[in-house]
């Protein structure tokens, strides 16, 4: 069948309007992505309650200050306990890498340490052991943002801690970042070196952008992974194609040896980006007041329920009491979350609201004789098992809890414990276990 001029162009028109409807729908894609507000929501409880409740337990946490200007400094401080039975699931933190965990740079970290030790590189974490860190941090960006401090454990991704607001004031404008060079010069790191990253990424976006246009409008993208799809490779390239491919490899060869030639003479001295391992680190060791020292309080998990409805953990816990002080289980904390016994904490600590249950532990009020050993039922009951998403365990195929629990003594002296195991999850209200 003969088709006419006019139907062979208005076909043509057709393609070229669907084509450039396209485009126009890529690039309003584009824009919007720039305009999407920082969400409210928490990504952490997007994880498994069990990689939270299991991995990193995260304690004694600290904001110096929770409002700020641009230009002034923070420190986030905080304890991490490496959970013992770390799950097999998740790579083991032998390389970890400590960071703050905040939307984009709206601070920025000047340093960072466990214990004493500088630690700007990835560290091994040791499972077991506690380890004291902290992070300063300078204000940058204007504005309300969520700060946490998060471990990213290679082959497991990043694991968050507790979270706070922090509200910084000012203009980024201001904003300086002066740092001084082994060669005694000082550069500031917000501008420095900000018009060759310009110049270098231009023209690597205007090819990238000409290659997609070229095949968009010439060939059509889909329309040539068909024909690539259907084993017609040979007709989706033709020799001009090729001509004009082998310029660009020249061209791009070429730049690629001009510029390194004149980079390497600009800057003759250069030491490459540092990245090794550094270990080992000192966890603490401290007795009481500090982390999980020598083991003066042990407990184990004789079992417990889950029940879902009421958002209520019953476990049993027996505690064996090594100290000369009789003691009292005033905190349990899982995943950030701190679940208090108002019994032992009679005021409410400075914490962050969304993770702080101060009235979640109810334990029979009678203290553990130094020595002695015994069973305690420990209830923790908190709409914030649900809200952070840790009931989810009912759902994890080994609905293990895990976690620390703190006990007092009249003395101010804290003792921890790990605590972690099973329990049976219970999805209908009653007393019956
Ligand atoms: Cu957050």
């Amino acid at each position: 069948m003969k088709t006419s001029i006019f139907e062979t162009l208005a076909r043509l028109a057709t393609r070229r309007v669907a084509q450039l409807m396209a485009l126009g729908m890529a690039a309003a894609v584009v824009a919007t992505m720039g305009a999407i507000a920082p969400a409210e929501a928490h990504g952490e409880k997007s994880q498994q309650a069990f990689l939270r409740m299991r991995t990193l337990n995260w304690y004694d946490f600290k904001w110096s200050k929770t409002s700020i200007n641009v230009n002034e400094e923070m420190v986030l401080e905080g304890k991490v306990h490496i959970f013992s039975a770390w799950p097999q699931a998740v790579a083991n933190p032998r390389i970890s890498f400590l960071n703050p965990g905040e939307p984009g740079p709206v601070l920025v970290r000047t340093a960072q340490y466990f214990g004493d030790q500088f630690a700007p590189r990835s560290v091994s974490l040791v499972p077991g052991k506690d380890y004291a860190f902290h992070i300063n941090l300078k204000g940058r960006r204007a504005g309300r943002w969520h700060v946490h401090a998060q471990i990213n454990v290679e082959g497991g991704g990043p694991i968050v801690g507790p979270g706070q607001w922090i509200e910084i004031k000012g203009d980024m404008a201001d904003f300086k970042d002066p740092i001084t060079l082994l060669d005694g010069t000082t550069v500031d790191l917000e501008t420095y070196g900000i018009g060759r990253i310009y110049a270098w990424h231009m023209p690597w976006l205007i090819a990238g952008a000409a290659w997609i246009l070229y095949w968009f409008f010439k060939k059509g993208i889909i329309a040539s992974y068909l024909r690539v799809a259907e084993g017609r490779e040979e007709q989706a390239v033709n020799d001009n194609d090729r001509r004009i491919g082998a310029i660009v490899l020249a061209v791009t060869i070429l730049v690629t040896i001009v510029a390194y030639a004149m980079t390497n003479s600009a800057f003759p001295r250069t030491i490459p980006l540092q990245a090794g391992l550094l270990k080992p680190l000192t966890p603490i060791e401290t007795e009481g007041t500090a982390g999980v020292g020598p083991k003066q309080v042990t407990v184990d998990l004789k079992g417990g329920v889950y029940k879902v409805p009421g958002r209520e953990l019953t476990i049993n816990v027996e505690v064996a009491n090594k100290t000369d002080e009789p003691i009292r289980l005033g905190e349990y904390t899982a995943a950030g979350l701190r679940f208090l016994n108002p019994d032992v904490f009679t005021t409410k600590p400075d914490f962050p609201d969304y993770l702080l249950a101060d009235r979640g532990v109810s334990v029979d009020p009678a203290p553990i004789a130094p020595g002695e050993t015994k069973t305690i039922v420990v209830k923790i009951q908190d709409a914030r098992w649900d809200i952070e998403r840790l009931s989810d365990l009912a759902y994890d195929t080994d609905s293990q809890i895990g976690g620390l629990v703190f006990f007092f003594t009249p003395s101010g002296k804290r003792y921890a414990a790990e605590i972690g195991g099973p329990v049976i999850p219970k999805f209908v209200a009653g007393d019956m276990p």
